[in-house]
């Protein structure tokens, strides 16, 4: 017997009539249940109105221009198997249409497609059994879905596209002449079209979704307030500052036996100096004598900074903190030492005031306490670089006769490759090295 099924216009809301503006299909297609099949187009808007049913397509209805409404069929399908009423066509409020009516009728399901965000990001969801017409995109380019899509597929900004269609509708044409045009004036990847998208975006693979319980037990973990917030900044600072790193080593064979010197002497301070308080030092002094590095963007602007605040990346329980300690080139290394603690304390317990966090000009990563040999701290935003620091070992050094053994630390600048240039990020990264190697040169 002949499975042969009508499809039809669902309830569109408050629109009449709408004007058919593609067709998607053609005699003979295979086509699947929620594919596309036509797009109609109100005075504000555009969607398609997806099969509810696959099977093979019999007949076509309506053509490019004819004006529709809820009910009209749009084609006929020869159903493969007895069809199935569409998952959510009819809203749990209505009692399901009995088999018999199902075979003969079957209306669409809600298919407001899923556009780019800037293209429907104000639709309506749809609602069971009803499709609503995306809600104005009044200021959009002119585009139907398809054609969003296949812009999308292809990178191109629908706003640099002149469209050709009627009232200015931007067509799959369109599109193409564009890219071609775009390939034609030699616009590479990344600044096609003095400015289009093409290829200029970031246009990546959805994130990849995979049932972990599937290969063993797994416990979901919220993330901490502190990850969710450090986590966004990070991702945004990796994502938007074009980053290098510079890796560079110090002499710290005298440096740290002078703190080891100090904290002995100050035994009963309850002071501890640590190698954080000099590195912060010798920071102040790099800053000092490049500027460029104690500086922010702002937009075609440097702005440079005449305090120095340096932050200091802090391990917590939650996650990281980077607590600042202000004006640090009025302050010795006790008082550095003692502050970078306090903090330190603060952080981990949860106690950080928000001023405490703010206002820094660049920022120390120091993972020497636990381990490492270089790594790659992100700059912390708005600055411009940041130093990070790995565990100290003890290195043969060849001093011209013999070798000697040297403790030596590593660092690790990393740098906004778009203000400062490899060459100052190693003049900078040097300078630091040479101060800790002799922490006298800071009086210079
Ligand atoms: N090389 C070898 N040993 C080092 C060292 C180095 N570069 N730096 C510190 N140490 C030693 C210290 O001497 C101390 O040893 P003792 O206990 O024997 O005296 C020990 O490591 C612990 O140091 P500390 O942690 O108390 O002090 P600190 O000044 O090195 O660090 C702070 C303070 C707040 C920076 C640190 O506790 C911290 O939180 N570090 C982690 C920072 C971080 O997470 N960075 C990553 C950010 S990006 O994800």
């Amino acid at each position: 017997m002949s499975n042969v099924i009508a499809i039809q216009v669902p309830d569109i809301g408050d629109f009449e009539f709408v004007e058919v503006i593609e067709v998607l299909v053609k005699i003979g297609d295979t086509v699947k249940a929620e594919q596309s099949l036509i797009t109609v187009e109100s005075d504000k808007a555009s969607m398609e109105i997806p099969a509810s049913q696959g099977g093979v397509v019999k007949s076509i209805e309506v053509k490019v221009g004819d004006k529709v409404k809820q009910g009209s069929v749009v084609l006929h399908v020869e159903a493969a198997a007895a069809p199935v009423a569409a998952p959510v066509a009819v809203s749990a409020a209505e009692p399901a249409p009995a088999p018999a009516e199902a075979a003969a009728v079957a209306t669409p399901a809600p298919a407001a497609r899923a556009e780019p965000v800037s293209a429907v990001a104000s639709a309506p969801a749809p609602t069971a059994g009803k499709l609503e017409m995306p809600a104005s995109t009044a200021g959009m380019p002119h585009a139907s879905p398809s054609v969003r899509k296949f812009a999308r597929e292809l990178g191109v900004d629908l706003a640099k596209v002149s469209g050709t269609g009627a009232k200015s509708r931007i067509v799959q044409e369109d599109i193409q002449n564009f890219v071609k045009q775009a390939l034609a004036s030699g616009a590479g990847a990344s600044g096609t079209a003095s400015g289009s998208s093409l290829g200029g975006g970031i246009d990546l693979l959805p994130w990849p979704k995979v049932d972990f319980a599937k290969f063993g037990t797994v416990t979901p973990q919220p993330l901490s307030r502190i990850k969710k917030i450090s986590g966004a900044n990070l991702h945004r600072n990796w994502v938007m500052i074009p980053h290098v790193t510079n890796n560079d080593e110090a002499d710290i064979t005298g440096l740290e036996e002078l703190r080891v010197t100090l904290n002995k002497e100050n035994e009963k301070s309850g002071v501890k100096v640590t190698m954080l308080a000099f590195l912060i030092k010798a920071v102040v002094a790099g800053l000092k004598k490049f500027p460029e590095f104690n500086a922010s963007l702002d937009g075609d602007n440097l702005i440079l900074k005449q305090y120095f605040n340096i932050g200091f990346a802090a391990d917590t329980p939650n996650g990281l903190v980077v607590p600042v300690i202000r004006d640090a080139d009025k302050k010795g290394i006790m008082d550095l030492a003692r502050e970078s603690s306090e903090l330190a304390k603060k952080a981990r317990d949860g106690k950080l005031a928000p001023a405490e966090m703010q206002g820094g000009c660049f920022s120390i990563s120091s993972l020497g306490g636990i381990g490492g040999t270089h790594f790659t701290p992100i700059i912390n935003a708005p600055e411009l670089a940041i130093l990070g620091v790995s565990r100290s070992y003890m290195k043969p050094v060849w001093d011209g006769q013999q070798f000697v053994p040297q403790l030596t630390l590593p660092l690790s600048l990393s740098y906004d490759h778009r203000v400062i240039d490899g060459a100052s990020a190693a003049r900078f990264n040097a300078y630091l090295g040479s101060l800790l190697a002799d922490f006298r040169r800071i009086a210079l």
